[in-house]
């Protein structure tokens, strides 16, 4: 049922003979996760019940109080869609490394699952648990429709070579997804209610960033937005996803980012609509080849976080320019408060910050405008990230690391014709933006949710 290549042995423990305990990490849903399922087949086969345990980091990657809300938002709708099937619910606080481990401990558990990442702090996080642990260990990648691993055993180039290897396998990874059974009678437990309060209070976290109430989190708003998006904008994706006014984007990056949808549920959905095949097909680019491709970069290149990840010719192409002289120069401060001289930029940080959002295609023309205006590649990257990662709900993510790489490094592109700072990494600029949608309109609508959200503060 759950098809082998998905699961991953850490490693295999003594004889199972305590609760299994799923540590729900990257993929925080209850419907259609394969870590879930994976869980609850091994706890029936070991007449052993299931047990969900969820690890509060205090901090994580930049988050702040937007992302933090949204996810443990999310968690408390998860707590008591567990409860109403049998199965118990935990939060830990603290560093995941050291309290999963701890909690396998007191529960005396038999078996371990957890779901995949390719980012760093997660795998250390794991690392860490299975150094203190004796109990079977494994992972499933419910995250990706083909498993990263079994989509490339290798850093690919660029979407043209990893495409045909995960299209190849859709036929095989891209299956309906079994009911999750609730916990046979005779292993239901009740475990005490969440101290969410509590919870926050232990966040170490920055807490100027204020939540989005527009955003709702959780499964139930996640299949929604879903529902939303194949009723009304699916239809015209392919012309209009590239247009920021057009409005014809799924929106789904927050929950996909948080696990509170799959991107197998969105795919199956998508492909079995009534949409034309041109819009499904582009849909799909996206949300499988382009979001698979962004795992296997930062799953295969340990230095996905820094500029020195990128290809050998970027690095050469920007070197050859870094002292080249730049029109503008901005400090982060001038870029986090929108106050360069470009109201088109000016518009999507304002967007960025105020909705948590950015339109897809301005979050390419925002990063490339970060290289032109900074003083050098390696600060530009650290900007981008620095404010996509604070202020954007589904930032912190490989699709993050990768856009921005793209962007400023030219990862999974090819060389350009050479200009002056960007050598020949990819170019945007303002004119071309002018040429594909109503820049005037965007600014003024960025512009106009600014002004209301100030008064809505002042009030
Ligand atoms: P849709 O157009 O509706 O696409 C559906 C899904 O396909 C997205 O949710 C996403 O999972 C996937 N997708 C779409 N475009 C891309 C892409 N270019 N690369 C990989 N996957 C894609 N995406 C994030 O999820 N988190 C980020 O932090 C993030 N930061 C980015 C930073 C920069 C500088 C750039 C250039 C891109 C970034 N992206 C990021 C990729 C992309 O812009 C977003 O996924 C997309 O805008 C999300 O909106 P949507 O869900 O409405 O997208
Ligand atoms: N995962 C956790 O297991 N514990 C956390 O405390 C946690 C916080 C967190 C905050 C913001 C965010 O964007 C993601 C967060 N995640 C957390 C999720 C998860 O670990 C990541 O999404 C993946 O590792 C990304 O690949």
């Amino acid at each position: 049922m759950i098809h082998p290549e998905r699961t991953r042995t850490v490693q295999q423990g003594r004889e199972i003979d305590g609760p299994v305990v799923y540590w729900m990490s990257r993929d925080q849903r209850i419907r259609d996760n394969w870590a879930m399922l994976f869980a609850r087949e091994l706890a029936e086969r070991h007449r052993r019940p299931l047990v969900v345990v969820f690890a509060l980091a205090p901090s994580f990657l930049g988050a702040a109080l937007r992302q933090y809300d949204f996810m443990l938002g999310g968690l408390m709708e998860l707590e008591q869609g567990l409860k109403r099937l049998g199965i118990p619910f935990f939060v830990l606080c603290g560093d995941p490394g050291r309290e999963v481990p701890r909690f396998l401990e007191r529960m005396d558990a038999g078996a371990l699952i957890t779901d995949f990442s390719p980012l760093k702090i997660a795998r250390k996080w794991k690392n860490d648990v299975h150094r203190d642990t004796s109990v079977d260990f494994f992972e499933v990648d419910a995250h990706n429709i083909v498993p990263c691993r079994s989509a490339s055993a290798k850093q690919e180039f660029a979407a043209r070579t990893i495409r045909p290897k995960i299209n190849g396998k859709l036929e095989v990874f891209l299956t309906p997804f079994p009911e999750l059974r609730a916990q046979s009678p005779e292993h239901e437990t009740e475990s005490h209610p969440v101290d969410w309060k509590k919870l926050f209070r232990t966040l170490k976290i920055d807490r100027n960033v204020l939540p989005v109430p527009s955003t709702r989190p959780g499964e139930e708003a996640a299949l929604k937005a879903l529902a939303d998006f194949l009723e009304h904008r699916l239809d015209t994706y392919d012309t209009g996803r590239n247009d920021p006014n057009a409005h014809m984007v799924s929106g789904l990056s927050p929950y996909l980012h948080f696990g509170h949808i799959s991107a197998q549920r969105v795919a199956l959905a998508v492909r079995d609509s009534a949409a034309p095949q041109s819009a499904r097909e582009a849909f799909l680019e996206e949300l499988v080849v382009r979001r698979e491709l962004s795992e296997n970069y930062c799953f295969y290149n340990e230095r996905y976080d820094s500029l020195s990840g990128i290809a050998p010719w970027a690095h050469e192409t920007l070197d050859l320019h870094r002292s080249d002289a730049r029109e503008h120069l901005y400090t982060r401060d001038a870029f986090e408060n929108a106050e360069t001289g470009d109201r088109l930029w000016n518009a999507a940080q304002i967007q960025i910050r105020e909705t948590g959002r950015m339109h897809g295609y301005m979050r390419m023309y925002w990063a490339k405008k970060i290289l032109e205006w900074s003083p050098d590649p390696e600060t530009a990257f650290e900007t981008a990230i620095y404010l996509n990662d604070r202020y954007a709900l589904d930032g912190r993510d490989p699709n993050g690391f990768t856009g921005v790489a793209w962007s400023i490094g030219g990862v999974h592109d090819r060389p350009w014709f050479e200009r002056p700072v960007f050598g020949k990494i990819r170019y945007m600029n303002y004119n071309g933006c002018a040429r594909k949608f109503r820049v005037d309109r965007y600014i003024g609508e960025q512009y106009a949710l600014l002004t209301a959200n100030r008064e809505d503060m002042q009030k």
